[in-house]
C-alpha cells in the first residue's frame, strides 16, 4: 500500500499513522511502568527494523526508560558486554530474526547478568521468563489512565534519551549518551538544511539502530517534520526498489557500498524509482565516480553527502550546493551553533585548506562517552572538543573534504570494527604470539578487516580456523577478518609501536597482485 497520507510509518505488515504508533507506545510504556521499569534505567534494544522498534522507542522515552541501541548483527560478546557495563534492566529483541535464536542467547546473557530482570520479545509466545510485545500493544486501556500516568514520567530533556555505540577504536565498544533536547535539535537541523517536510517519505533500509538512519538525517527528523517513514529489514536491492516504488519513497540513505550494489541492481530493475529526489549518502566517503553514476542513474535525484558520527557533529551537503562542491565534498555541519577545529599531531590548527583532524563541539556533540573517564581524557580536548580520529580538509567552498583517518579501524561498508577489539581476540588464540588487524582495500565495501599475525614457534594457522575461533567467543560477524596474513616480524614505528600505515600499504599492494599472497 503505498503511503498516501503524510505522517504514518510502515512496515512489512503494513501501515500505521502517528496516533497508531503513539498509541502503542503508550500501551508498551504502561506495561513496562507495571513491571517496575523507571526514569533513568537503561534498557538493550536489538530489534530490526520493524515497527516495533519505533514502538518500543518511543514507549521507552515515554517514561524517561534509557534504550541502548544494539545491531540485530551483535551476539553473545557485545550484549553481554553492554548488559554489564550499563546495568541494563531489560532486554528487547526479535526471537527469530534470519533465523538467529535470540532468545536462547539472552537467556544466555541473563544468566551473567543479574540486572537484568525483563526479556521482551516481539510477537506472541511462552517461552518461560519471556514477555511478549503481542499481548502488551493489544491491550487498550482507555485514553484517560494512560494519559494520567504517563504523564507524571515525562523526561526531562536533558535527561538521556538513548545511547548509540561508538565506532569504535578501543577493545570493547563505548557507549554515547544523547539527550532527548540533543538528539532531537540535531534531527531538526538535517531535516531543515535538507528541505524535509511532510512530503519526505524515508526509507530505512539501513539499520536504525545507527545514528544515520535513526536521526541525521533518519527516522527521528523525519518525524520531527510530519514526513512518513518506511521500514524495510532487508538490503537487498529488488527489496529496497520495490519499497520505493510501494511507498513512493522521496529518501533514500544509502552507504557508498549499498548504493554500488543498488546501482549494479538498478540497471535490470523493472520497479519505479521516479519518486525519489534524494539519495543520502554516508558512513563512508563517497567518491566522485560513484557520485556520477548515482546522477547518470537517478537523474531526477539529488546525491548528497552524510558525514557524520553517532557522537554528534552531522555535516551534510546541502540540496542547493554547486554540483562541483557536491561532488567533492562531504559537507559542511549542519547547526550554526557547531564549532569546527581542523588540527596538527599537537592541536594547532592547520594553514587553510590543509589536512588535519577534525575536532567538534557543538549543541548535540557528546562532551565524554558513558562511564568511560580514561578514555574520555583522550578523546575530548581540555575545551571540549571531540577529537574525530578523522582527517579532513577544508574544500575552497567552506565544506570539507575527508582524506582519511588517524583512528585504528576498519570501515567496512560504513559498519565500523575496532582493530584493537579483534586483535585482542586473535590475541587469545593460543597459536598466535602477535596479532595486527588493519584494513585492506575493497571494491565494493571499501574495506575489509585483514589479520596479520605472527605465529608460535613452528605453528600453522588458516583464516577458517581463526575465525572458526573467533566465532566461538560469539562476536558479530560482520568483524570477522577476511584475509589472514602469517608474517615473521611487524615493521615497526620510531617509536617501536607496530607500523600499521606500512602494514596496510603490504596487504593492499599484494592484492593488487604487486607481490604473491599467503593467505
Ligand atoms: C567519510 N567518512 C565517514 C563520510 C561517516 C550520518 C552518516 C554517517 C554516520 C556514521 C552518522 C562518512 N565520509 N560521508 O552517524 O549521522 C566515518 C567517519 C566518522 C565515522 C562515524 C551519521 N560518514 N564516516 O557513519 O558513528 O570516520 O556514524 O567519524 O557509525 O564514520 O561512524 P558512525
Amino acid at each position: 500500500m503505498p503511503i498516501r497520507s503524510a505522517r504514518s510509518l510502515a512496515d512489512r505488515d503494513g501501515q500505521l499513522t502517528y496516533a497508531e504508533v503513539d498509541r502503542l507506545a503508550e500501551r508498551a510504556a504502561l506495561a513496562l511502568l507495571e513491571r517496575g521499569l523507571r526514569a533513568h534505567d537503561i534498557a538493550l534494544v536489538q530489534l530490526p527494523n520493524v515497527r516495533e522498534f519505533v514502538i518500543v522507542f518511543f514507549a521507552l522515552h515515554k517514561i524517561g526508560v534509557v534504550p541502548v541501541l544494539c545491531l540485530p548483527a551483535h551476539r553473545r560478546a557485545e550484549i553481554g558486554h553492554f548488559a554489564a557495563a550499563t546495568g541494563a534492566v531489560a532486554y528487547f529483541f526479535a526471537p527469530g530474526f534470519r533465523g538467529f535464536d535470540y532468545a536462547a542467547m539472552a537467556r544466555e546473557v541473563q544468566a551473567e547478568a543479574p540486572a537484568l530482570r525483563h526479556l521482551i520479545a516481539t510477537g506472541e509466545g511462552a517461552e518461560p521468563g519471556v514477555d511478549y510485545l503481542g499481548p502488551w500493544l493489544a491491550r487498550d486501556r482507555g485514553p484517560g489512565e494512560a494519559r494520567a500516568a504517563l504523564a507524571r514520567q515525562r523526561p526531562d530533556p536533558f535527561d538521556v534519551a538513548l545511547m548509540l555505540l561508538s565506532g569504535g577504536t578501543t577493545g570493547v565498544p563505548k557507549l554515547i549518551p544523547r539527550t532527548h533536547a540533543d538528539y532531537l535539535y540535531n534531527a531538526r537541523e538535517c531535516a531543515r538544511v535538507l528541505g524535509w517536510s511532510s512530503d519526505t517519505v524515508f526509507l530505512a533500509g539501513l539499520p536504525l539502530a545507527h545514528n544515520f538512519a535513526l536521526g541525521a538525517p533518519g527516522m527521528v527528523a523525519v518525524l520531527a517534520v510530519g514526513g512518513s517513514v518506511a521500514l524495510g529489514t532487508s538490503t537487498d536491492a529488488e527489496a529496497l526498489f520495490e519499497a520505493v516504488a510501494r511507498h513512493g519513497v522521496t529518501v533514500l540513505p544509502a552507504t557508498p557500498a549499498l548504493l554500488i550494489t543498488l546501482l549494479d541492481a538498478a540497471r535490470r530493475v523493472r520497479h519505479d524509482l521516479g519518486s525519489l529526489r534524494q539519495v543520502c549518502v554516508g558512513g563512508q566517503r563517497m567518491l566522485p565516480e560513484l557520485y556520477d553514476r548515482l546522477r547518470a542513474a537517478l537523474p531526477q535525484a539529488v546525491p548528497l553527502h552524510a558525514f557524520g558520527m553517532a557522537e554528534g557533529l552531522t555535516n551534510l551537503t546541502r540540496p542547493g550546493d554547486a554540483p562541483r562542491v557536491a561532488r567533492e565534498t562531504q559537507g559542511r555541519p549542519v547547526s550554526p551553533a557547531d564549532e569546527i577545529r581542523i588540527v596538527d599531531d599537537d592541536g594547532a590548527a592547520v594553514p587553510e585548506g590543509e589536512v588535519g583532524e577534525l575536532l567538534a563541539r557543538g549543541p548535540y556533540t557528546i562532551r565524554g562517552y558513558y562511564r568511560a573517564a580514561e578514555h574520555n581524557r583522550s578523546a575530548f580536548t581540555a575545551d571540549g572538543f571531540y577529537r574525530t580520529g578523522d582527517l579532513v580538509r577544508r574544500h575552497a567552498s567552506g565544506n570539507l573534504v575527508v582524506e582519511g583517518r588517524k583512528k585504528d579501524l576498519i570501515n567496512r561498508g560504513g559498519e565500523k570494527i575496532s582493530a584493537e577489539e579483534i586483535e585482542n581476540l586473535v590475541l587469545a588464540h593460543d597459536r598466535v604470539r602477535m596479532a595486527a588487524v588493519v584494513a585492506m582495500p575493497d571494491p565494493v565495501m571499501g574495506e575489509r578487516a585483514c589479520a596479520f599475525v605472527i605465529l608460535k614457534e613452528g605453528a600453522s594457522l588458516t583464516l577458517g580456523e581463526l575465525n572458526a575461533f573467533l566465532l566461538a567467543r560469539e562476536i558479530a560477524k560482520f568483524k570477522l577478518p577476511e584475509r589472514l596474513e602469517v608474517v615473521e616480524s611487524f615493521p615497526l614505528t620510531a617509536m617501536g609501536k607496530v607500523a600499521k600505515k606500512a602494514l596496510r600499504e603490504v596487504i593492499a599492494s599484494r592484492l593488487h597482485g604487486a607481490e604473491p599472497s599467503r593467505a
